[in-house]
């Protein structure tokens, strides 16, 4: 069994819906229970002329295998209506595992800890939210001090 945080966001569609959706159909996933869910926070999108985003973050407790978590995430996001056009546009919804146990996870389908996860508040206030203060990703760093570097600017906690 691991914890594992996935990262929540959506920007079309009625965005809480769609969270509120994600989540129901993460608790669905064979093998896997949702062990908390974060509050929604709502931020600008990083990239201009999008609608705002709202982000959350879930931690579950699977035995699913990284790739198996990986379909079944973006089985979901087509169940609920993502088309993907363009790389960075916007969706109604898209899941992202952020951390998988203590895993480095580095081949082409995914990479864990998440790629970019260490420069978005709207990633990391939520987890804090569900992990200790002394918590340290799977690639040693600690989430205070990234935390730290990225400051609570532009987000709003819903
Ligand atoms: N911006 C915000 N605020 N939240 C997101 O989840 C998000 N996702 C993206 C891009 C377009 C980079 N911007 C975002 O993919």
């Amino acid at each position: 069994m691991e914890r594992v945080y996935i990262g929540l966001g959506s920007n079309l569609d009625e965005p809480q819906e769609q969270l509120h959706s994600a989540v129901e159909a993460l608790g669905q996933l064979p093998a896997t229970t949702v062990a908390a869910v974060s509050a929604f926070y709502s931020s600008e999108s990083l990239s201009p002329g999008q609608p705002r985003y709202t982000n959350a973050v879930a931690a579950l407790d699977t035995t699913l295998a990284p790739l198996e978590l990986l379909d079944g995430l973006q089985a979901i996001e087509t169940a609920q209506g993502r088309v993907r056009l363009e790389r960075w546009g916007p969706r109604t919804l898209d899941l992202d595992i952020l951390l998988y146990g203590d895993q480095v996870i580095d081949i082409p389908r995914l990479k864990v800890p998440h790629y970019h996860m260490q420069a978005r508040p709207f990633v990391l206030y939520p987890l804090a939210e569900l992990v200790a203060e002394d918590f340290v990703l799977a690639d040693r760093r600690r989430l205070a001090q990234l935390l730290a570097d990225c400051p609570f600017v532009g987000l709003e906690r819903l």
